[in-house]
């Protein structure tokens, strides 16, 4: 298959990308070529690693081809097979011994045998719960961790949407809101763009490809993070990103990690110091505001409040002048490439990009107002090539209706807290927080109920929350794998992988131009059921069936989203070839971010109060926030390298997304051979730093700091920064004393160590990236990393 201007997959392995896919696509004809009789099927299906068709035999999931239309398949899409017959499956349903027998004895979480049950009692025993909670504490005491959605794609099998239209139906339920991938963006967007901005249609490749002289990767790693999509990726991102290097688009960088984009690109490297991007940016814009190089009728024409922001710059209020020379002490690039970067930048089609990981972070509020800022200034805000572009968007949209998803209903307990404060929550019932100009109150949690969420990975400080967990005396899971979520739960119900039921998604969730079939390709593994299955089950036994179910079964519900869509095709066709295709019309092809708004402002207002970009915003203003003022504002972070607490924890840790893994899923299969050290999740550290502290590649470290301990292998590398450490959020989670709260991670979950602490009182979001570690050699013999291991079950056949 060949990509964009000859550029084939082939190729890409030339440059030495998707080495790892090639290889494991090579390892998968060897595998299983052999062992897979001509009888093998192949059975459409689609994932969040692409769509593929899946080789069965035997009843085995054993191979995975990529659709043709995938233009780079990674190594998880051929790992999928592994990972669905992981040694990790859960079995059967299963209950902790002494919850069993009728005790609540929190603590033995973690440490204590697991009784098989068969399906009939585990249902009984979990509505007897629901029950007995909602009768004795109240519907705001069941709740829902962050509904990340990560589990799989499917529109009907969605766990966080069949988990909203359950609780619901069962009298409500204590929700979350906002979510840890850009809780801070999409808070503070809306006051200042009208809209959430950053999940928004992005100016399209074609007009980048057309326009754009110079991209800033602001803190983004494409050709990491597009490995996955939320819905079905096909990688045409990645091939547009070759198409613009071949054209000579100059890239920088500005990242504390050298990453993969910026090595493919040849972008510039500007190695900042983490969480420091504010006052780059304020230097920025002091720059352009002295030299008179900004655009000054933009600023009238489409903004609120420059005067009053001009003013912090100058620094008449708080007599700090915001110039090169300030941040260079601040975020360690000099004020010379601070100023050439300024100059740079004021050339027509410098487009500033940026994705979510500078938010997750002390203040993360602050990052994207103040790019916005940044990007008014140079007024190219709405030109085809210009301005700024965030988030995933940017492949052209066919306008087509995709298939419906069913309805969460209404939630009547309407308790919702912030994603990430799920630690501060269970550990204060009663306490009042501030959230985006309202007020919440903590309800006291009996019930934590977990559906295609990993809680003990995913969250920030593991401790804090495991110590919230033994004042919970319910905790429900449904899960595929053993990991620490379910480990650490009372009742565990196993829930077939996508590969073992039907679905229908649609991708890319941008571009809306394919709808793909899933259809079921292995029957489900040992006693493995849906989670449609489950919760309709227990719902008859709640006595409403009828309102969950519609009288549907999962198959005719996937019908009804189908019936949905804009299509003449009728269902079966659909579903007999696996796909159906849109074209995007040409029109929307030339699609930029607010060239309406940029015509005519007037007759297309954004949805602010002014209608206007709101550089200064008087509705965060009257929340008189001191972590969240009124304008963008560079606020020192609790943890970064400049805070006193770096005199303890000389080291910036990031905990950023891996690339061989979505999260935690896959961290268990052959795919970590690639990657881990020794078995332990890498902590990439600079050679400098590394002879400092005496550490050698391959050697197992202890990094750590006052919330916790982690042991990872040392992976050497000139990519970081100086003081700058990084381990990929996700590793399962290995306590070195299974029942204890603070025990050492032998397997690496970052999370330990990374703090819990809101980024202010307007988002309350996840600021998980600004943390500081102090690492040390590991000194004599260590246990094994045991995350990998399943809990003892007893069964009594
Ligand atoms: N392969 C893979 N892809 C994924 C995921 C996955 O698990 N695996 N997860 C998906 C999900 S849920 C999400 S939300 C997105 C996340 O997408 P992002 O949040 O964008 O991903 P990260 O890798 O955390 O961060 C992106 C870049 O920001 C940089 N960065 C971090 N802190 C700072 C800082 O203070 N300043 C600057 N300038 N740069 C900084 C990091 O070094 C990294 O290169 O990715 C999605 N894509
Ligand atoms: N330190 C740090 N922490 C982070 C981040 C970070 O950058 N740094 N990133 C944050 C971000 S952006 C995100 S989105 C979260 C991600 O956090 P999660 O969404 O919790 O991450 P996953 O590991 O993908 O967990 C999904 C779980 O769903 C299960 N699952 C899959 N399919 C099904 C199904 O059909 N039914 C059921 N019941 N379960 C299923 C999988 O086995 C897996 O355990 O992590 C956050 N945590
Ligand atoms: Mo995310």
């Amino acid at each position: 298959m060949n990509g964009y201007d000859g550029i084939s997959r082939r190729d890409l392995l030339k440059m030495g990308l998707f080495s790892s896919a090639f290889m494991l696509g090579g390892a998968y004809d060897e595998l299983f070529a052999m062992t897979s009789p001509s009888g093998a099927v192949k059975i459409p299906h689609a994932t969040h690693f692409g769509a593929l068709k899946a080789v069965v035999s035997g009843g085995r999931f054993m191979g995975s081809e990529p659709h043709e239309n995938d233009y780079a398949p990674t190594s998880m899409l051929y790992s999928l097979p592994e990972y669905v017959h992981s040694q990790n499956r859960i079995k059967y349903p299963c209950v902790r011994k002494s919850f069993l027998a009728g005790q609540r004895n929190t603590a033995l979480r973690g440490c204590e045998d697991f009784v098989r049950v068969d399906w009939k009692t585990a249902l009984d025993l979990v509505a007897k719960i629901l029950r007995d909670v909602k009768d004795n504490y109240g519907n705001e005491s069941i709740y829902r961790p962050s509904f990340a959605g990560w589990s799989h794609p499917g529109v009907i099998g969605r766990p966080d949407i069949l988990q909203g239209r359950f609780f619901g139906l069962h009298g409500g339920f204590t929700d979350t809101i906002g979510d840890y991938s850009a809780g801070a963006a999409t808070h503070i967007l809306p006051h200042v763009m009208g809209g959430l901005e950053i999940y928004s249609y992005q100016t399209t490749y074609e007009m980048i490809a057309k326009h754009t002289k110079t991209m800033v990767l602001w803190g983004s790693d494409p050709f990491k993070t597009f490995r996955i999509s939320y819905s079905v990726p096909d990688h045409a991102r990645i091939e547009w990103f070759v198409n613009m290097k071949n054209a000579g688009m100059k890239f920088i960088s500005i990242d504390p990690v050298y990453t993969e984009t910026a090595k493919f690109m040849d972008a510039e490297w500007i190695p900042i110091k983490p969480n420091t991007d504010v006052a780059m940016i304020m230097a920025i814009c002091f720059e352009l505001f002295v030299s008179g190089e900004y655009d000054k009728s933009f600023l009238e024409k489409y903004t609120v409040g420059f005067d009053i922001f001009r003013n912090y710059l100058t620094g008449k209020n708080d007599g700090v002048r915001k110039n090169p020379e300030w941040a260079e002490k601040i975020c360690g690039i000099s004020s010379g490439t601070i100023r050439r970067l300024a100059t740079e930048f004021r050339k027509t089609g410098t487009l500033l990009t940026s994705h979510y990981g500078c938010q997750r972070a002390d203040n993360g509020e602050q990052f994207h107002w103040a790019l916005i800022t940044l990007a008014c200034m140079l007024g190219q805000v709405g030109t085809p090539g210009g301005g700024y572009h965030f988030g995933n968007g940017g492949l052209a949209y066919s306008g087509k209706v995709m298939p419906r998803r069913m309805s969460q209903g209404r939630n009547p307990a309407r308790t919702v807290i912030p994603a990430s404060r799920i630690g501060e929550m269970l550990l204060n019932p009663g306490r009042t927080i501030d959230f985006n100009g309202n007020k919440i109150t903590y309800p006291k949690i009996s019930m934590l109920h977990n559906m295609g969420s990993n809680i003990m990975t995913q969250h920030p400080n593991t401790n804090e929350l495991l110590e919230g967990m033994r004042g919970v005396e319910n905790i429900i899971t449904h899960e595929i794998v053993w990991n620490a979520t379910a480990v650490y739960s009372d009742i565990v119900l196993p829930v077939t992988s996508t590969f073992e039921r039907n679905d229908i998604t649609y991708g890319d969730p941008y571009s809306n131009t394919r709808i793909w079939a899933m259809k079921q390709v292995i029957p489900p593994l040992f006693e493995a059921k849906d989670d449609y299955w489950i919760l309709s089950e227990l719902a008859k036994r709640l006595g409403f069936e009828k309102d969950f179910t519609e009288g549907r079964s999962q198959m005719d519900w996937i019908r009804w989203s189908y019936s949905n869509v804009e299509t003449n095709m009728p269902f079966e066709q659909f579903w007999r070839q696996g796909f159906l295709e849109f074209k995007v019309p040409s029109k929307n092809k030339s699609f930029a971010r607010l060239a309406d708004f940029r015509k005519n402002p007037q007759a297309s207002p954004l949805f602010t109060p002014s209608g206007k970009i709101e550089i200064f915003s008087e509705k965060v203003a009257s929340f008189g926030y001191d972590d969240c003022p009124g304008h963008p504002t560079w606020i020192e972070p609790k943890e970064w390298l400049g805070a006193e607490l770096a005199k303890k924890h000389k080291y910036h840790l990031l905990s950023i997304h891996p690339k061989h893994r979505l999260h935690s899923q896959m961290d268990n299969i052959s795919l970590k051979e690639q990657y881990k050290v020794k078995g332990r999740e890498p902590v990439v550290l600079h050679p400098d730093d590394a002879r400092d502290l005496g550490i050698r590649e391959g050697e197992l470290v202890e990094v750590y700091n006052d919330r916790g301990a982690i042991i990872c292998g040392a992976q050497i590398s000139t990519t970081m920064r100086r003081y700058v450490v990084r381990v990929d959020e996700g590793a399962w989670y290995s306590p070195e004393e299974p029942c204890g709260i603070g025990a050492r991670c032998l397997g690496g979950n970052v999370n330990v160590l990374t703090p819990s602490r809101p980024t202010s009182k307007l988002a309350q979001a996840c600021a998980a990236h600004s943390c500081l570690v102090s690492l040390r050699k590991v000194q004599g013999k260590i246990k094994n990393n045991e995350a990998y291991k399943n809990p003892v079950v007893i069964t009594e056949e």
